[in-house]
């Protein structure tokens, strides 16, 4: 396996749950590090932009206001297989399918609230991570 970069972001309810520490944990446990962190609110024009892949998709605008409900933390995480490891710890991204023991099955309630957003390819990773970090901000240890 590779060393790899991939983006996650602690959605607006996990924040608001209180369980950043919880989830950073998760992180650590698998071997992945925290390369680049900030807590952000995101704007409209941020979260569309980021989301720009689903702009046709009908969950769109409800994705969109719940991203700019609350505030998020956004950080790239570095490790082997850094992409496909997260989307484990993440779970399904509907928490009722999400298996036992992943973040979305411990703190997600719906899928609109589903705690946590992860890269799906190593290739969006690499702009999802330039979309809020300047390389200069992304720290190899
Ligand atoms: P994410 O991008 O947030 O990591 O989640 P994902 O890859 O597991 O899911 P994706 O298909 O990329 O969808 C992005 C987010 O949109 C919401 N969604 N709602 N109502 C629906 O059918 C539906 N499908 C997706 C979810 O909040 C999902 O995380
Ligand atoms: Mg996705």
């Amino acid at each position: 396996m590779a060393l790899e970069r991939t983006l996650s972001i602690i959605k607006p309810d996990a924040v608001a749950k209180n369980v950043i520490g919880e989830i950073y944990s998760r992180f650590e446990k698998a071997g992945l590090k925290v390369v680049a962190a900030k807590m952000k609110h995101l704007s409209k024009a941020e979260a569309e932009g980021f989301y720009a892949v689903h702009r046709e998709r009908p969950f769109f605008n409800a994705l969109v206001e719940f991203m700019i409900s609350g505030p998020v933390m956004v950080q790239a995480l570095e490790g082997e297989g850094a992409v496909l490891k997260n989307r484990e710890l993440m779970g399904a991204t509907n928490p009722k399918e999400a298996a036992a023991g992943t973040i979305r099955a411990d703190f997600a309630d719906s899928i609109d609230a589903n705690a946590v957003h992860g890269s799906d390819s190593l290739e969006n990773a690499a702009i999802e991570i330039a979309y809020f970090f300047p390389a200069t901000d992304v720290y190899t240890r």
